[in-house]
């Protein structure tokens, strides 16, 4: 795939209408701080387009980024930050169980979590929001270069064992796919596209 232009072409906000196009949309959902952004950045190649930050919560809205007048990818707020009020999770979830069920166009939604820890209870409700709207699981392990090599196998299963358990109550637990990504190397990068590609 060949990336022509990135656009930040819509910002939806708590109260705003969500846009209506034909184009297909891809969305990236995970805990705040996880590195959906970065993956963004990652797979558009460029360095800080999405805005990135060290510190969580950087992404309230939901941010689609028009690619080659062809596609969206769409930066889905975080969750899951401990400073968050209790109100701001509840519109958090609103928001994006809203997005999952009313987005025409969605082709696939990404889990991203975080390959050094076992998925949160947040999570696997993401994961249980995402197959429940239909689509199939797919989680990219993000920060695969914060691990050492020799410990990669490891975490997979210990993650693979996690999600496939959450699945098995909606008989989609054969249906996983699990991406090793990261920010650093951009490995995982060929297969990300290669999925984006068979859907556009
Ligand atoms: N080493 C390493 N750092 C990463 C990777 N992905 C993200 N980061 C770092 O993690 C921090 C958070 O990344 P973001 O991409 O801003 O995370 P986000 O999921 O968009 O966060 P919110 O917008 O708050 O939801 C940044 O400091 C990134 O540089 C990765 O694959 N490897
Ligand atoms: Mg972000």
């Amino acid at each position: 795939m060949v990336i022509k232009s990135v656009n930040l072409e819509t910002v939806v906000g708590i109260t705003s209408k969500l846009p209506v196009h034909t184009w297909p949309e891809f969305a990236f959902a995970g805990r705040s701080n996880v590195g959906k952004s970065t993956l963004i950045n990652g797979i558009v190649n460029r360095k800080n387009y999405a805005h990135t930050s060290g510190k969580p919560g950087k992404t309230q809205t939901i941010n689609y980024y028009n690619v080659n007048d062809e596609f969206y990818l769409v930066d889905l707020p975080g969750y899951g930050y401990a400073t968050a009020a209790v109100a701001e999770k509840a519109k958090w979830g609103k928001m994006i169980e809203e997005y999952l069920h009313s987005s025409k166009s969605l082709k696939q939604v990404f889990l991203i979590v975080d390959i050094r820890h076992e998925p949160s209870e947040d999570d696997l409700l993401m994961l249980r929001w995402i197959v429940e709207a239909g689509f199939a699981p797919v989680v990219i392990a993000a920060k695969a270069d914060k691990i050492k090599r020799s410990q990669l196998q490891k975490h997979e299963k210990m993650i693979r064992e996690s999600l496939t358990n959450c699945l098995s109550e909606y008989d989609q637990a054969d249906a996983l796919r699990l991406i090793l990504w990261s920010g650093e190397t951009k490995a995982g990068r060929d297969e990300i596209i290669t999925l984006l590609e068979e859907q556009i």
